[in-house]
């Protein structure tokens, strides 16, 4: 059964009752710019067409049911009981219908069916897309009329203030804002963004993804401490944010840090929001081999300079560019998760079967590979 009659199916179930609508909101996979959405710089992700569905109705007495289509569990709760936490799948929608409140929005309870294809943990943003599936329905269903931005951002409220992730924006941007046959630039500064063309395919390329199954969490301490390593790099620099340090005499600028964990940090994220206008640049031009290239160096800044890649990615990377991608990279927050390989269409298949016999030799599961096309951000679907 395809999802979104799944949850149609569920809300049913748990109602006696059709719902009013059903929403659609996409996981995503970021192509270049990881880890300097926090430090007002410049990420490109795009949409998976792997999501969050939510099938929806208006309760009017203050009660919040969900059912969860993928964990076969229900949860109850009411408006006034909401207070951040972090105990639970449930949390990433009660913490919405709190940060609507919390913006001073007029909204009451409802009855809710999930489900989600997005892997989680996996780099992929399935919290992301959980949380903007339910911003775009409550928006709809209260009317509440708040534009697409604005959404991404109570998405990423509910995150940090409810759940407790100190995230950046650049995952609800994406899940809502992203559109199909596109990739995203975003500048998480002026919250400009800019719909960049992707159609490998037209040029005989595509993008693998290769999920490692090595799983991680935001919500552990290793993105909090990358996240304080920048803000401290940047006020020793005496700059805002990581954002507004200069590529050309970095190593000189850095020197005086006086501290070489804060070099590295802060020399991946001024290095790496250079590599997110220098892709945009070879997007643009159609130069994919120049793309790989920054990729990888994406890649390496972050294992060697930011320090958050493990044994199974940094693998999966390796086999990739041995077996013919243009590039290949870590993708998400960190220690585990996705690598997306940029090959061309003839190689995806070779470099799939090729990460997944290295990893049987080296003891680790078969990774789960697909090949990722750009789809289009969160929306209703009936
Ligand atoms: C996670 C966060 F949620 C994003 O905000 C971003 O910082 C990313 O890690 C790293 O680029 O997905």
């Amino acid at each position: 059964m395809t999802l979104d009659l799944a949850v149609l199916d569920a809300y049913q179930t748990m109602t006696g009752a059709a719902p009013e609508g059903i929403w659609r909101a996409p996981g995503r996979i970021n192509l270049i710019g990881e880890h300097t959405d926090y430090n007002d710089g410049f990420v490109m992700p795009f949409a998976l067409p792997q999501a969050a569905y939510l099938a929806a109705g208006r309760r009017d007495d203050g009660v919040i049911r969900i059912v969860s289509v993928d964990l076969g569990e229900q949860f109850e709760t009411t408006l006034g009981a909401l207070a951040p936490n972090n105990d639970g799948w449930h949390a990433y929608l009660g913490g919405v219908f709190w940060a609507l409140r919390e913006a001073g929005y007029q909204v009451g309870g409802a009855d809710l069916a999930l489900a989600s294809d997005v892997p989680i943990g996996a780099g992929l943003s399935s919290s992301a897309a959980i949380e903007c599936v339910l911003v775009e329905a409550l928006n709809d269903l209260y009317d509440l009329g708040i534009a697409p931005m604005d959404r991404a951002k109570l998405a990423r409220r509910t995150e940090n203030a409810y759940v407790g992730a100190p995230t950046g924006l650049m995952d609800q941007a994406a899940s809502t804002l992203c559109t199909e046959g596109h990739a995203l630039f975003l500048d998480c500064r002026s919250l400009e963004v800019e719909q960049v063309p992707l159609d490998l395919a037209a040029h005989g390329q595509a993008i693998l993804v290769v999920d490692t199954l090595t799983r991680h969490s935001h919500a552990d301490g290793e993105y909090a401490t990358r996240r304080a390593d920048c803000e401290q790099a940047a006020r020793l620099l005496g700059v805002p944010a990581l954002r507004d340090v200069a590529v050309d005499g970095l190593a000189e600028r850095l020197a005086s840090l006086g501290d070489e964990r804060l070099v590295r940090r802060a020399r991946h994220v001024v290095t790496e929001d250079q590599r997110v206008l220098d892709a945009c640049a070879a997007l643009r031009a159609d130069d994919l081999p120049r793309l790989g290239e920054l990729m990888t160096a994406s890649h390496v800044s972050m294992r060697d300079d930011y320090e958050i890649t493990e044994e199974s990615v940094d693998q999966a990377v390796e086999v990739a560019l041995a077996n013919g991608a243009l590039g290949a990279r870590m993708t998400g927050g960190g220690f585990g998760g996705c690598v997306l390989a940029l090959a061309s269409l003839d190689d995806v298949d070779t470099i799939a079967e090729a990460v997944t016999r290295e990893f049987a030799r080296s003891g680790r599961d078969a990774p789960a590979t697909f090949v990722a096309r750009p789809a289009a951000g969160a929306g209703r679907l009936s």
